[in-house]
């Protein structure tokens, strides 16, 4: 994969290795954390137990741009932005040089809306930024399964000529991760969908993923820093070793 040994890809295992984890978490606020010192708070426990930080929407929504900025400064990230981009190149490219400038390393986008004029535009300027791209093939609720999941590989193999930084598959569909990791041994995959979700944590790991991006199992518990300890040591903390992973 073109960006295998991108620099948002060495970021994440960087820190991988340092925090000892393949935790990505997903901070979607809900009640109380839609306080933006709650919601600092949370992540000060949290960041230096984790590879990655993933924001999205809902972030966005409750904090605005300059809450965002504010938030992850002085905060162990790297910091995933993800609004799963699904527009043209052109306005992709607007928002990830927006979300790039707040200080994300790394944009989520749907590869769906294809490579010319869609996708490649993202990947364009991520390369300038020295920034990454990672892609959606393939998502985790039952939905998924009447379009999206059925076009999984022929957009894993798209986006990976396109040469984004990795891609998101989902924990929920253990047979998809298999696939993908049996055709791109060296990709970078993180997974959504343990835990809340119904699939154990570890179970992406096993099937093939680098990391396991984990929401309200961590920020919806009552002690997340012991929960995010416990998880750590139940999937093992980073045993990847070395980095191309083979
Ligand atoms: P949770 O562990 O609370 O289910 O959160 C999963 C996170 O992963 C959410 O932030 C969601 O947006 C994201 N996600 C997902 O659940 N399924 C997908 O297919 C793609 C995602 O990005």
């Amino acid at each position: 994969m073109e960006g295998l040994l991108g620099s948002f890809t060495s970021k994440l295992v960087e820190k991988a290795k340092r925090a000892d984890s393949r935790i990505v978490l997903a901070f979607d606020p809900t009640g109380e954390l839609r306080s933006l010192e709650r919601a600092k708070n949370l992540l000060s426990q949290l960041s230096d137990r984790v590879a990655g930080i993933k924001l999205g929407l809902p972030s966005l929504l409750a904090y605005g741009p300059e809450g965002l900025r504010g938030l992850m400064e002085g905060l162990e990230g790297p910091f995933i932005c993800d609004l799963k981009m699904a527009d043209i190149g052109y306005v992709n490219r607007m928002v990830a040089e927006e979300v790039f400038e707040l200080g994300f390393e790394a944009v989520i986008a749907h590869a769906f809306v294809g490579i010319r004029e869609g996708l490649e535009e993202v990947v364009g300027l991520a390369r300038e930024r020295g920034k990454g791209v990672l892609a959606v093939c393939a998502m985790s609720h039952r939905g998924a399964e009447e379009y999206l999941n059925a076009r999984c590989l022929e957009m894993m193999e798209a986006s990976r000529s396109a040469g984004v930084d990795g891609f998101i598959l989902p924990a929920t569909f253990p047979e998809l991760l298999r696939e993908a990791r049996r055709r791109y041994p060296e990709a970078l995959i993180l997974s959504p969908g343990v835990g809340a979700q119904g699939p154990p944590l570890g179970s992406a790991l096993k099937a093939g993923a680098d990391f396991e991006i984990v929401g309200r199992a961590l920020v919806s518990s009552p002690s997340p820093r012991l929960k995010v300890e416990e998880m750590r040591r139940e999937m093992g903390g980073w045993t990847g070793g070395s980095w191309p992973r083979r």
